[in-house]
């Protein structure tokens, strides 16, 4: 009788395994239901119990979607490409796929240990060439599709050589760069090296100057997504900008489809405000001021507030601004080179961060004012952004708070702009200085109003017009490292050439090092077959490159978001040879019902895949806008790390109970080094780490205490627990169920073993209920209609909180009916037979092994959901006559529980009684159960 989990759990594992019972089937006449777990990349340290969590979730909703009868796709793959395997790989020589052969094998077994119900016919890994084989033939799609702006759709690259061919590209409107006006006999005219300039502005993929973070310790540049707090996300080292050419993804000209869309799926509301204020759209105008005696040249600016143009008292360009060289005084160009010099150093966060010490320097120039003329000296500062906007400013110092710092610093004047309503003087920094000004055609106007009108001013007066600002840039493509899916590009004269799509993969070579070269070129450039054949079409030996028939390959790769921008596409047609996807395919699979995964994901990841996804529609290989319909992110679970205190500038230790004003480091240290609490095993942390062998500590009775915090469960802070450890103990139903038992899904909860026994006791009080006198055995005589309503109950609950990923209360109405069902002796199967299949996705094995005993050949995991009846929810009243000496007076409603006492209770406070006892004493009271109550006065 007793509940033997591990056996348990090991027989139905094997079972799923060879039976594969959760291969989601590729042609059925059933609904479909995708459900997602965000990949892992393989690290070496396996899982630790806050990696599960989502899929835990994941796995529950996939179980019980497919007993409401969908057919379910719930896969499984690996990221793996990536930093950690190659920096594995440049210490040990290594090459990355072996270590992470490894890794991944332990991650199946972790994740089979689980019970999870994936489908792993489909498993699927980035570094494998036949999966990015297919990255790089998108990526082939981008570079030769540029987008077509009237239509809001890409368009390939040859139909654009039609229309320039016609028309030269005089009426295109094209996202990209600006392009000298040309007609169709220009084009005609020019040689080929400039025609394929011209087009490479409007490949989604192009190579483009653009300034990077440039993270030398790594060798490599990274998005800005991959950097925190001015660091690089892995490794932790400085990262500076840098001007380099690299590839780049057009994502800026999906701007307004990324926003919009965001309306159309169900996402955290925190999460859609992350990505809008990334994208962050702002409304405003593009204004012109001429520069006093240069009259051929202007400074654009961009402004969210065209009402203030009459509060204009400055300009601000940004360093990089082109005009600096050529407007900039002789007198004012030692200072404005040293200026530039000096804030190179400093990265685009730092700039945007530093709200104190605005610097900069005049340079000499004035520029006009576009309606008073009036002259408005012109500076340089690192306040302004070069890649936001046109990189140059009016500077409104009475109403906006960075301008005003910077006006006083530099005692330039400070105008007080009013115009219509309160709100401009609301606004207005120190409202009581400067000067202020009627705003001329905007008198009257609020702010909105005066908005809108100032910008009819300025679209008549040519001298500018509306424009639309967003905040996102296109996206870095290119890395300097090895690790990660070869560009599939080559190089005539220079130009940049795809290789034919029918050649791919372009397998990533071997190579001796996989250190950048001495030179600091990529890794790639090691490699001594990695040149293009354009005639025999295949890669050769470096020797024969001739620039006639032979070229250089591209030696960069691919970023770590391109195998994961699509991954949840190839799942739905893994083995397809011929295409990304099959048509038909992808019309029944269409996109993931149900994401879960991490918030840190909110502008990585998660923009890029929608971005391609958008693109991949344009082409007509997907049929939906957006790839991910809902999506959750599971909280974080924390860990209660651990740590010692060295003594300042020594290699003393000092117990945390000895700390009185001594100054101290706090080192983190593995919280397995731990023994009776927090009492640190100071040999077991000698053996983890010689380099304490000779440190003194310092305690009090031989004792050794640590400090505890409670922070983010991870490898790198040595405070992971291990699943393995738990399921060997309790098991993996336990542990599924005790995870969700933690809290919402959505939540940062701190693990904490010590709520894990109950679980565990409420699953074995299951189990028991299915036992009598130690033998398996169920009635099948009709059951109480006590433990009807508790079935029934509980099956509504289950069935309301599922769908709303609610699992935490579903635990809790387990546990209570577990206990009332216990407490009444219920082991009729008309009971327990719906409740094995409704927690069976919670705790799939022990439901799988009491179904099995029921008498079941078929699995738990396709068994109907049961349906609940109202009739047992609803409380039976008893509508009670009331009589005052025998005469009816009034009636009133009590449910059939409700005992004796209660309902007198009751009885004498309504009004209706005070008003026919009067003054009168009661006698006695006569009550007949579920029929009258008599007052004798
Ligand atoms: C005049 C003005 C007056 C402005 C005022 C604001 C308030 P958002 O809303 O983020 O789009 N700006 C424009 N380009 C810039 C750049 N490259 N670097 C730094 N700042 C820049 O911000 C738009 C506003 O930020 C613009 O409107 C401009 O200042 C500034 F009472 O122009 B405003």
């Amino acid at each position: 009788m007793n509940y033997l989990f591990r056996e348990i759990e090991k027989r139905w594992q094997k079972y799923w395994k060879s039976s594969q019972i959760f291969k989601g089937e590729t042609h059925s006449k059933k609904p479909k239901c995708y459900v997602l777990d965000m990949f892992p990349y393989p690290s070496g340290a396996g899982l630790h119990v806050g990696h599960p969590l989502g899929y835990i979730a994941s796995d529950i909703y996939a179980r019980y979607q497919r007993s409401q009868g969908y057919n379910v796709l719930h896969p499984m793959g690996f990221d793996s490409f990536g930093l950690p395997a190659e920096q594995y790989a440049i210490q040990t020589g290594q090459h990355p796929n072996v270590t992470n052969e490894t890794n991944i094998q332990r991650y199946k077994e972790q994740l089979e240990e689980l019970g999870f119900s994936f489908d792993w016919s489909r498993e699927l890994r980035t570094s494998d060439p036949s999966y990015y084989r297919w990255t790089q033939w998108i990526f082939l799609q981008l570079f030769n599709s540029w987008y077509d702006q009237s239509l809001s759709k890409a368009r390939s690259i040859d139909e654009i050589i039609k229309i320039f061919e016609k028309q030269g590209n005089l009426k295109i409107k094209a996202s990209g760069d600006k392009i000298e006006p040309f007609n169709a006999d220009q084009w005609s005219g020019f040689p080929w090296k400039r025609k394929n300039e011209i087009l490479q502005n409007y490949r989604l993929a192009f190579r483009s100057e653009t300034i990077v973070n440039w993270c030398p310790a790594l060798g490599t540049i990274l998005s800005n997504d991959e950097i925190k707090e001015g660091k690089s996300e892995r490794g932790g080292h400085t990262v500076y900008q840098k001007k380099m050419t690299q590839w780049s993804m057009r994502i800026t000209t999906y701007a307004e489809r990324l926003l919009k869309g965001l309306d159309q799926i169900q996402w955290p509301e925190a999460l859609k405000e992350t990505q809008r204020n990334w994208i962050g759209k702002s409304f405003g105008a593009k204004i012109s001021f001429s520069i006093l005696d240069k009259p051929s040249l202007n400074i654009e600016v961009f402004t969210t507030r065209p009402d203030t143009i009459f509060g204009v008292s400055f300009m601000v360009l940004a360093p990089e601004h082109s005009l600096i060289g050529e407007i900039s005084t002789s007198e004012e160009k030692k200072s404005v080179e040293e200026y530039l010099q000096a804030s190179k150093k400093r990265s685009e966060r730092e700039r945007l961060a530093d709200t104190k010490s605005l610097s900069g320097v005049f340079i000499g120039a004035y520029a006009l004012h576009p309606f008073t003329k009036e002259k408005l000296p012109v500076y340089v500062s690192d306040y302004i952004l070069a890649g936001y906007g046109t990189g140059a400013v009016m500077a409104v110092p009475a109403h906006d708070e960075r301008d005003h710092r910077f006006a006083k610093k530099f005692e330039l004047k400070i105008k007080r702009v009013i115009h219509g309503g309160d709100d401009v003087q609301k606004q207005a920094y120190e409202a009581k200085e400067g000067q202020c000004i009627h705003s001329d055609f905007l008198n009257g106007l609020n702010v909105k109003e005066a908005i809108l009108k100032a910008i009819e001013k300025i679209e008549e007066k040519k001298l500018g017009q509306r424009m639309i600002n967003y905040r996102l840039r296109d996206a870095v493509f290119s890395r300097q490292r090895y690790w990660g899916e070869p560009i599939p590009i080559y190089y005539k004269k220079g130009i940049a050439l795809g290789i034919p799509q029918e050649n791919l993969p372009l397998c990533l070579p071997d190579i001796d090092k996989y250190l950048p070269t001495e030179k600091g070129e990529p890794p790639l450039q090691r490699a001594a077959y990695w040149a293009w054949d354009e005639k025999g079409q295949k890669i050769v030996s470096n020797e024969l490159i001739d620039d006639k028939n032979v070229f250089p390959l591209e030696t960069s790769t691919m970023p770590g978001w391109a195998g994961s921008s699509w991954y949840f596409l190839r799942y739905m047609d893994p083995e397809n040879k011929d295409a990304l996807i099959n048509s038909k395919v992808e019309a029944y699979w269409q996109n993931v019902d149900l994401y879960v995964g991490g918030s840190e994901h909110a502008t990585g990841h998660l923009l890029y895949s929608r971005f391609w996804h958008k693109f991949l529609k344009d082409q007509g290989y997907v049929s939906t806008e957006e790839p991910f319909k809902k999506l959750i992110n599971q909280g974080m679970i924390l860990g209660d790390s651990a740590f010692i205190a060295r003594l300042e500038k020594s290699q003393d230790f000092i117990s945390v109970d000895l700390i009185k004003d001594q100054k101290t480091q706090q080192i983190h240290v593995d919280i397995h080094l731990l023994k009776n609490g927090n009492e640190l095993d100071i040999e077991k942390l000698k053996e983890w780490r010689p380099e304490y062998a000779q440190a003194k500590f310092i305690m009090k009775d031989g004792k050794f205490f640590c400090k505890r915090k409670v922070e983010k469960m991870s490898k790198s802070k040595y405070n992971v627990i291990n699943p393995d450890e738990i399921c060997k103990q309790y098991g993996a139903d336990t542990l599924r169920m005790y995870e969700m038992f933690l809290g919402p899904i959505d939540q940062t909860k701190p693990w904490n073993i010590r709520g894990i026994s109950g679980i565990h006791q409420f699953l074995r009080k299951f189990w028991r209920l299915f036992y009598t006198k130690e033998r398996f055995y169920v009635e099948s005589t009709p059951p109480s209609y006590e433990a009807l309503k508790i079935l029934h109950r509980t099956v509504k609950k289950i069935k309301e909180d599922i769908p709303r990923f609610s699992f935490n209360t579903s635990i809790s109405a387990f546990m209570i009916a577990v206990n009332e069902l216990n407490a009444i002796k219920c082991n009729n199967r008309e009971v327990l037979e719906p409740l094995v299949i409704i927690i069976a996705p919670f705790a799939p094995h022990i439901a799988e092994e009491l179904w099995m005993r029921l008498g079941h050949k078929n699995s738990v995991s396709f068994a109907p959901i049961p349906e609940y009846n109202e009739r047992y929810l609803m409380e039976e009243m008893i509508e009670y006559p009331i009589m005052f000496n025998g005469k009816l007076r009034f009636k009133m409603n009590f449910p059939s529980e409700i005992d004796e006492e209660n309902i007198k209770k009751t009885i004498l406070k309504h009004p209706q009684t005070e008003k026919y006892l009067g003054k009168r004493n009661i006698i006695k009271i006569i009550f007949i159960s579920k029929k009258i109550v008599n007052i004798v006065l």
